[in-house]
């Protein structure tokens, strides 16, 4: 009978694992089951229920990609820039290309989309134009934008081919075939079992990395942070693992948020057409524009990047003139000069759905602080970095592309969205190098993959995975967390105080200490250099040490004691990328202080990283950037 110390094993054969349940995984699920037939069996696997795991759980209030009226190719552009022009065009084009449909789809679910007055019902496949808040975004209505999506994809594969809070802890590759992919191995979060899933093929779409940094919230706030605190770099550390090329894991994302609360901004940017100020009303983005010109050809995008957005808060910030406002009040007073009183409360009342909707907190923190926003400026704040590869970042895996439009051959070697590991995919946060493909770009990514999937599964039906290492060995390493308190949780009167053993939620802290001070957090206003860079890697190396003894004295722990190993491998690979990267690609986001310059001539390039599974080795290389599409400079 299995228990705590003593758990099942339990063993699993598909065809396609999805790992994951977010919008790339719905996306996936949803398209691998048109195009497979009944003899392709797929299997999802979430550590959480899918009607609210990952980035949307809360629900949105917009959905930032939708090509609409623009091109794919006017959407390449926007993404180069915003990225500091190191980005792949071929990924990006070929979500361009798809997104829209993928929204229709959305709609088609029941996703209520806001169109415009004169075509208000009309469904936006049958030409209904949608309320645009920005040139890319548009309006929804999206409290129960993830039921929606998970609905669909649970409808495809059935509940019986879905496994909701199991964690999968390790991907395994295949005993006979080289660098092959042959599954993975899990736990259950709410019973005493570990998982072992046989696959043909994998999908690792466990979204980005959150709480990799000290988060600016502290005590009864801790854990409220913009991104959502599951995805704790999975994606990233399970595919290095097994040797997957990995990169831009220098790449990072610092949102501008609301102060404390993390509402995102967007809506009122672009929206309500807000402004945001220094402490003395000065409009920092008109006032520090020269400074921007040090990052050209970027400046002068349509779109200023967001991380040189930032760069110009900060020196408001760092010389004493903060805080930062968004001026909520006089953006409102302006909306409503040509409306009717009736008018005015729906905008009032939009103003807090935008938070409702997606960031529920947010709107917590106004009405405990006796904000009214059309009567008071809220504070604005960068927050603590985040990695992912779907909004306004770009770190990842390096994956092949599309085969039809004359990318170089080292960015399409077979099946779209493959990992340089045989069999092994991904999309969303998990791949590198694009981005600004948000909710719908990332389940359309997650359906482009499910298709090559399939054809990967049909065009390998005499495969028969192996899995390479001793299961049970590997289940022990899984519950070693579980054994160190067993062992000793009677040394001491307190479980609690016990020299023999570290809590997850102390060893996170100690992680987050470190890539705060030592790798560029907002410690110093996300400042490092080579010396802070190589302190940092001794204090993870020997945090790595003492990863040996994590306790967990329940199920839960043994998830945060595994969050927490997959946080440390992707704190690592950001810290061996930023220090590769001689320059200060993305100021605003962070700064490496010892080249504080933009270096087109050394630097517009990829930044590579593989991790070899077998001699434990890692090497860092460039690789090529080139243009798929005229990009004016
Ligand atoms: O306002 C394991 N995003 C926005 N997108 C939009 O289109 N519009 C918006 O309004 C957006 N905004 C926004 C957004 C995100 C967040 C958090 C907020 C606001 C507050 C971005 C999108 O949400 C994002 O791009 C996509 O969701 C990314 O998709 P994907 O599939 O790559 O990640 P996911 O959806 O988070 O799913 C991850 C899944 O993995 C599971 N998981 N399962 C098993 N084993 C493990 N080890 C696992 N680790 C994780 C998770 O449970 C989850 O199911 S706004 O800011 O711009
Ligand atoms: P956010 O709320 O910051 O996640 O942003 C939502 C969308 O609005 C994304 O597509 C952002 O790129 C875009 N956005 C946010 N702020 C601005 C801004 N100041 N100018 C232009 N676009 C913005």
């Amino acid at each position: 009978m299995a228990d705590f110390g003593n758990p099942e094993i339990v063993d699993f054969e598909t065809d396609i694992l999805i790992i994951g349940g977010g919008m790339a995984a719905c996306g996936a699920a949803f398209e691998a089951k048109q195009w497979a037939g009944d003899d392709v069996k797929i299997t999802l696997v979430d550590k959480a229920a899918m009607d609210r795991s990952g980035a949307v759980a809360q629900g949105l209030s917009a959905i930032n990609t939708y090509i609409g009226d623009n091109t794919p190719e006017d959407y390449v552009r926007m993404v180069h820039a915003d990225l500091m022009g190191i980005t792949r065009d071929d990924l990006v084009y070929d979500i361009g290309r798809h997104v829209d449909g993928t929204v229709h789809l959305f709609e088609e679910w029941g996703l209520p989309i806001w169109k415009t007055k004169e075509t208000e019902g009309v469904p936006l496949s049958e030409g209904g134009k949608p309320v645009r808040s920005g040139k890319w975004q548009i309006m929804i209505n999206g409290e129960s934008y993830k039921p929606i999506v998970a609905e669909a994809a649970k409808k495809a594969l059935g509940m019986d081919n879905i496994f909701e809070r199991v964690f999968i802890v390790k991907l395994l590759l295949d005993d006979n075939d080289p660098n092959t992919i042959a599954g993975a191995v899990g736990f259950s979060v709410r019973e005493n079992k570990i998982y072992v899933f046989k696959a043909k093929t994998v999908l690792c779409v466990a979204g980005g990395a959150v709480n990799v940094f000290r988060p600016r919230s502290t005590g009864e706030g801790m854990g409220r942070v913009w991104y959502p605190v599951w995805n704790a770099g999975s994606t990233y550390a399970m595919c290095s693992q097994v040797g997957a090329e990995m990169t831009m894991m220098e790449n990072r994302f610092v949102p501008t948020r609301f102060k404390d609360g993390y509402g995102p901004v967007g809506a009122w940017f672009l929206l309500f057409k807000s402004k945001a100020t220094n402490g003395f009303g000065e409009d920092y983005m008109t006032k520090n524009a020269d400074m921007l010109k040090d990052f050209a050809p970027y400046d002068t995008a349509a779109v200023v990047p967001t991380c040189l957005r930032n760069h110009a808060m900060l020196k408001e910030m760092k010389e004493g003139r903060g805080p930062i406002y968004m001026d909520t009040p006089t953006a409102m007073t302006s909306l409503a000069e040509t409306m009717t009183p009736k008018e005015i409360k729906h905008l009032e009342a939009e103003a807090w759905e935008d938070f409702l909707d997606m960031c529920i907190g947010q709107a917590g923190v106004w009405a405990g602080m006796n904000i009214r926003p059309e009567l008071n400026k809220s504070e604005l704040m960068p927050t603590e970095p985040y990695l992912l590869g779907s909004h306004s970042g770009c770190c990842g895996i390096w994956v092949s592309g599309p085969d039809d439009i004359g990318a170089p051959d080292d960015w399409s070697w077979g099946y779209n969205r493959m990992t340089t590991v045989k069999g092994l995919f991904t999309a969303g946060d998990g791949v590198g190098a694009s981005g600004h493909k948000f909710s719908s770009g990332s389940h359309t990514e997650g359906r482009i993959a499910g298709k090559n999937m399939v054809r990967y599964v049909q065009d390998h039906k005499d495969f028969k995975p192996a899995l390479k290492g001793d299961i049970k060995a590997i289940a022990e390493e899984i519950y070693k967390p579980v054994r160190n308190y067993m062992e000793h949780k009677d040394k001491t009167t307190d479980e609690d105080i016990n020299p023999y053993y570290i809590q997850p939620r102390n060893f996170q802290m100690r992680l987050q200490k470190i890539m705060d001070e030592y790798v560029a957090g907002v410690a110093t206003y996300y400042q490092t250099n080579g010396t802070l860079l190589e302190e940092g890697q001794k204090y993870l190396d020997m945090l790595r040490e003492d990863s040996d003894n994590l306790r967990a004295k329940d199920l839960h722990e043994l998830l945060r004691a595994w969050e927490n190993f997959h946080r440390l491998w992707t704190a690592e690979l950001h810290l061996r990328h930023i220090q590769f990267r001689e320059e200060t690609r993305y100021p605003g986001f962070y700064y490496r202080a010892d080249y504080p310059d933009l270096d087109e001539a050394n630097w517009h390039c990829f930044v590579n990283s593989t991790f070899d599974p077998d001699t434990k080795e890692w090497t860092m290389h460039k690789r090529e950037w080139t243009a798929m599409v005229d990009h004016g400079h």
